[in-house]
């Protein structure tokens, strides 16, 4: 029987594994690869959303710059990091197709004079969503460049009325193992929920992003439905998926990775060439292109994003705090 032999994704290395997949279904349904990665560029309406959103992502205002290194729709919606489905690569696209997102409760709490339990619809009603084309730098030493449609983190934030204690905003994902395999397992080291941070002035920057949608469509569920942060400057990890809660907080909070290996993971997590991992260099990434050949690149003090935001560093030791 197949499931006696070894799974094609336990003796290639997944990013392989998949790209050679992209391609085998590109050359069976007779499509050259040209024709494959011209379908990446538009995306397919795969995950339209709920009603109360499809009119706003119809509408968002397009990133007006190029996007010719957009990483293909089938490699950004099938090589993901969401420990909740899976830690293969290849798991969340599998696992989160039936993933209930709507309605979708966030709890808001801490120092805010606006707190409470808000539905998600509520929250971004009102605000005019925006495409973003940004980079995207995983911890792992990859990276894609994805088209993000959202909001400002800052302009829900205020929503909230945040008080002059509010120095960190702290964020939680879903618990909820009968949904999530990956909660279900016994070999997991997440302890759950995923929690992530930011201080404040970085979450009220205007390149950290609240993303519903990419490629013009909702987000689809393996990517973080229905609401995900986007914080390009720092490692994808950061980015934390499908939240639940905000709290606003006068104390820097705990966070998923810092909280099972902090010698490797940060609080702040800025990308940063000259600071290597302990197992491995940042100085350069893998592009990944769904080609089988990915480009390898330098990495980007701040993923490239040094001249928005080195300020909020002035005076810090990116070493110490990294
Ligand atoms: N809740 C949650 N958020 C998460 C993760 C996760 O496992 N769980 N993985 C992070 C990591 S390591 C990365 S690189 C990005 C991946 O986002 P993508 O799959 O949309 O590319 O999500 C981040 N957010
Ligand atoms: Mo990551």
């Amino acid at each position: 029987m197949a499931q006696q032999q070894p799974l094609p994704s336990e003796i290639t290395p997944p990013e392989i594994w998949h790209r050679r997949k992209v391609i085998m279904a590109g050359l069976g349904a007779g499509l050259s690869l040209t024709a494959l990665s011209a379908k990446s560029a538009d995306a397919p309406i795969d995950y339209p959303g709920p009603d109360w959103l499809q009119p706003a992502i119809a509408g968002h205002q397009a990133d007006p710059g190029s996007r010719d290194a957009l990483t293909p729709y089938d490699v950004a919606t099938r090589y993901n990091n969401f420990y909740e489905f899976g830690t293969d690569k290849s798991d969340p696209a599998k696992n989160a197709q039936d993933f209930v997102t709507d309605p979708w409760r966030v709890t808001v709490s801490g120092a805010a004079n606006n707190i409470g339990e808000f539905d998600l619809e509520a929250i971004i009603r009102g605000l005019a969503l925006e495409e973003r084309i940004t980079r995207f730098r995983c911890v792992e030493a990859w990276s894609m460049v994805l088209p993000f449609i959202g909001v400002p983190l800052s302009k829900v934030l205020s929503q909230f009325d945040p008080t002059g204690d509010a120095k960190y905003v702290a964020f939680e994902t879903l618990v909820d193992p009968e949904q999530m395999p990956g909660q279900r397992s016994r070999f997991s080291t997440i302890q759950w929920p995923y929690q992530e941070g930011l201080r404040m002035d970085e979450a009220m920057h205007d390149l950290c992003f609240l993303a519903v949608g990419m490629y013009g469509q909702a987000l689809p569920p393996q990517n973080g439905a229905p609401v995900r942060l986007v914080v390009p400057w720092k490692y994808g990890f950061k980015s934390i998926k499908s939240i639940v809660s905000i709290r606003f907080s006068e104390t820097q909070p705990a966070t998923a990775w810092n909280q099972i290996q902090p010698q490797e993971y940060g609080f702040y997590s800025n990308v940063n060439p000259q600071v290597s991992h302990p197992r491995w260099s940042q100085a350069s990434e893998r592009v990944l292109t769904g080609s089988l050949f990915p480009k390898r690149q330098d990495t980007l003090m701040f993923n490239g994003y040094a001249d928005e935001v080195a300020s909020l560093y002035a005076g810090m030791d990116l070493k110490a705090n990294f």
